[in-house]
């Protein structure tokens, strides 16, 4: 068996990143964009800063209060995540050319597996082009990370940010890990990270020193084993192609409501959401459920199984329909809904039953 060659890449900035697109004049600016809760349209927080904004101390998670008086100056977009997933479907798109397994772990970053297309020697080569490949396609930078395994690739793609790349080979690992300070080593959160320090523990080379019991013990089997092999380089895992299991929307209504029709309207427009993802990726599902949070927030969910699979719009909205009316009959006042496609598979291009 040749050796594995695993590449992590992750976009820059992503959504401030995607919203200069449009307005350039962004570039040079500080610029966030803001996650908006639904109701209280005051209180969003950071979900994406560009590095101009970064230098001011802006970070993902702030409450865009804080960025506002840390960086006055400071453009706050409001998000756009329907926009965002689509521009990160394409680069998913852009990235499967480049390789046979594809594991997208969240809407901005992938592993591929490359073993089969290159070595370490070459491996730079492919970086470029899949960089070029996405800017090319989408005027948008990433960065890269290749190593033996996902744990070093995705500690190498966060090395050189923005718009870099690192390739830690497989006799680099150990020199790469060993003056990193625990919270860089990847699956190390906040919690456990004070608690290595607590235990004199700073640095990756200084974690290894501990044996596998000692970190089980503090931390748990599970826990303590993976952070025993991490901090060593180690790291099985395979890059696995994810098959979504369910595609879902949820949204707040204007108001607390037990009108079927209001219902209706919101679950129509989170279904034809849910209809164009499912089409994008050309799979059917063949049950529909409605979910219904109520002014208590008690959540309650009503589902239909269909004949057969579906991916049409019509039969989708009117099976949710019957959900809305089957559940707002009992006079319901309902505060968020949403709807969720599940049992999942690709088309096969057979008509349903009720296309025939
Ligand atoms: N995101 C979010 N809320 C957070 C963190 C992230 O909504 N607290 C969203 C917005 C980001 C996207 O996910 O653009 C990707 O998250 P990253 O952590 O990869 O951050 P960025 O891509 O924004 O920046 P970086 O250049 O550091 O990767
Ligand atoms: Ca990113
Ligand atoms: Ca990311």
């Amino acid at each position: 068996m040749g050796e594995r060659v695993i590449l992590h890449v992750d976009m820059d900035y992503f959504f401030a990143q995607v919203e200069e697109l449009e307005n350039p004049s962004l570039k040079d600016t500080p610029t966030a964009v803001c996650m908006v809760s639904d109701r209280l349209s005051s209180m969003g927080t950071v979900a994406s800063a560009n590095y101009v904004a970064r230098k001011y101390g802006v970070k993902s998670g702030m409450p865009c209060f804080n960025a506002k008086k840390i960086c006055p100056q400071i453009t706050l977009l409001p998000a756009r995540k329907r926009h965002y997933e689509q521009v990160s479907g394409r680069v998913m798109e852009i990235l499967a050319c480049h390789c046979k397994i594809l594991e997208q772990v969240s809407v901005d970053e992938a592993y591929l597996n490359v073993s089969e297309k290159t070595g370490f020697d070459n491996v730079e080569k492919l970086i470029v082009q899949i960089k070029k490949d996405i800017f090319d396609g989408e005027r948008l930078t990433c960065s890269i990370g290749a190593g033996p395994n996902k744990l070093i690739a995705k500690m190498g793609s966060s090395e050189k940010k923005p718009d870099g790349h690192t390739i830690v080979k497989p006799h680099e690992v150990e020199e790469f890990l060993a003056s990193k300070p625990v919270e860089k080593l990847f699956g190390v959160g906040e919690k456990t990270a004070a608690k290595l320090k607590e235990m004199g523990v700073d640095t990756v080379s200084k974690m290894r020193a501990l044996s596998r019991e000692r970190l089980t013990t503090v931390f748990g089997e599970a826990r303590g084993g993976r952070l025993y092999d991490f901090s060593r380089g180690i790291d099985d895992s395979a890059v696995r192609e994810r098959q979504k299991e369910q595609y879902g929307r949820l949204k707040s209504l204007r108001k607390t409501t037990n009108d079927a029709g209001e219902v209706r309207l919101l679950l129509d427009e989170l279904t034809d959401e849910v209809h164009q993802k499912l089409k994008s990726e050309s799979m059917s599902c063949r049950t529909i459920s409605a979910t219904f949070i109520l002014d208590d927030l008690t959540t309650m969910t009503r589902s239909k199984t269909l004949p057969t699979h579906t991916s049409d719009l019509a039969v989708m909205k009117e099976t949710a329909h019957k959900l809305v009316d089957e559940f707002m009959s009992s006079n319901n006042a309902v505060r968020r809904a949403g709807i969720t496609a599940s049992n999942i598979r690709k088309e096969t291009g057979q008509k349903s039953l009720f296309e025939f």
